[in-house]
């Protein structure tokens, strides 16, 4: 199918604090890469777009891709700059930030947190620590107060399976600990903490609507046969997705888990964010990329059924509305992300999910934390030292998308036609890690 029509979904791009902004924020992820050897070319997100100081020229792009959307995270670390003590100046930042979107028609959708601590949080055993929940909500309650009459759409969480892989079991990511104990504690109190803040926002902002942005993955045996692949991809869709989608959805905590004190089963989403990207393929309790299948810069297996696939299977466990808060592909020549978005989209245009929303990764290439800023993400280029912003070809696309809600077999001859994608060439190298990024 090369035209379609977006009924019901709407379009908009999605970006981080701690990838767009720079500056010298003191989080987790400013200090990290400061470590020699920690990030792929070496970079900080102390440069990445300059955002901060650069919100209207940006706010003018989002205008040019004629979004209705933008999801945008906000910087704990500059609004709390050490415990308890809020920065009036940070949080009117974002004031005017959210407004200028809404004088632009762009509605927000307001991150609270991606992957970003601010290194008091860090140093006192974040998530880790018990009462790093409480902290969380206190935080939660200062910026709902604050932000709440110019935003009513929020994440809680974004893709709390990878954070939490990544920082305490491969120990690839701040603070860098590997152990399998640690990440339940973490998953649960990852878990715990959304569903106080949902209650939490709830209480403040009756008409609020509120979720989690997981990241979710198609697992798929390496050999559809062989009963031990099989077993495993069940086991790591298991461990990766469902038990912490239950626990943050239902508050029911299955095993690996432990149900906190506290925590009574309910439902706590309004919404569901799905960020999808790749399929596994896996013969262990492993993540890798099957033989002869397209790929992206990073080698993740472009695979569009999947988006659809997932949201099925979360909406059969969890009925609600999906947004698809993330979906997009690292392609630094940008050769085939218009295919890339057309394909995507063409599916949720053939579904009968309610998918409400579609917010492409991302509205501009960003620092891509263990990448750095090798990994190109961004529908506009980013020169990075001189900050220059120049729309790409795919930008084009989705703002004609955008404009029309669909895609016409003209706009599929100009922009995808002539696109094709890598293939990850055979004999497959073999299992790798879960990475986001690789
Ligand atoms: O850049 C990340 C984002 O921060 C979280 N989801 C995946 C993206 C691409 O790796």
């Amino acid at each position: 199918m090369h035209a379609f029509t977006l009924k019901n979904c709407e379009l908009g791009v999605a970006t981080a604090a701690t990838q767009i902004e720079g500056g010298h924020a003191r989080t987790n992820w400013h200090r990290w890469a400061e470590e020699p050897g920690r990030i792929k070319d070496g970079s900080s997100p102390a440069r990445a777009c300059d955002h901060w100081n650069r919100v209207p020229e940006d706010v003018a792009l989002l205008t040019d891709l004629n979004v209705q959307h933008y999801r945008m995270g906000l910087e704990w670390a500059r609004v709390e700059p050490s415990p308890g003590e809020f920065d009036s100046a940070a949080i009117d930042h974002y004031r005017d930030e959210l407004g200028r979107l809404i004088d632009a028609g762009i509605k927000p959708l307001v991150t609270l947190h991606h992957f970003n601590n601010p290194t008091w949080f860090e140093d006192a055993a974040g998530f880790l620590n018990p009462d790093g929940t409480k902290v969380f909500q206190q935080y939660t309650q200062r910026m709902v107060s604050a932000l709440g009459d110019l935003v009513n759409e929020w994440i809680t969480i974004n893709e709390p399976n990878i954070y939490a892989t990544h920082a305490y079991y491969f120990g690839v990511w701040p603070p860098g600990i590997r152990s399998l104990k640690t990440l339940t504690h973490v998953y649960t109190n990852l878990a715990a903490a959304h569903i106080d803040a949902y209650r939490l926002i709830h209480e403040l902002q009756p008409d609020a609507r509120v979720g989690v942005a997981q990241h979710l993955r198609v697992f798929r045996p390496r050999i559809a046969w062989h009963p031990g692949h099989w077993a495993s991809a069940q086991t790591m869709e298991w461990l990766f997705q469902r038990v912490i989608t239950k626990a943050m959805c239902k508050g029911r905590f299955l095993a690996p888990l432990s149900q906190p004190a506290g925590i009574r089963p309910g439902i706590y989403y309004d919404f569901h964010g799905i960020n999808y990207y790749s399929r596994s393929t896996v013969s262990r309790l492993d993540d890798g990329v099957g033989a002869d299948v397209p790929i992206n810069d990073l080698g993740w297996e472009i695979y569009p059924q999947g988006l659809i696939e997932v949201a099925n299977w979360l909406h059969e466990a969890h009925p609600g509305p999906l947004y698809v808060t993330e979906n997009g592909t690292a392609n630094s020549d940008d050769g085939f992300r218009s295919r890339f978005i057309h394909e995507h989209l063409a599916e949720i245009a053939a579904s009968d999910l309610p998918i409400e929303r579609y917010y492409h990764w991302s509205f501009m290439d960003n620092w891509e934390w263990l990448e750095g800023e090798s990994a190109r993400f961004g529908l506009i280029r980013v020169n990075y030292e001189t900050q220059e912003r120049t729309m790409r070809d795919s930008g084009r696309f989705f703002s004609e998308i955008a404009a029309q809600r669909g895609v016409t077999e003209e706009m599929y001859q100009r922009y995808v036609a002539h696109q094709i994608y890598s293939r990850n060439t055979p004999p497959n190298p073999g299992p790798s890690r879960i990475t986001t990024p690789g």
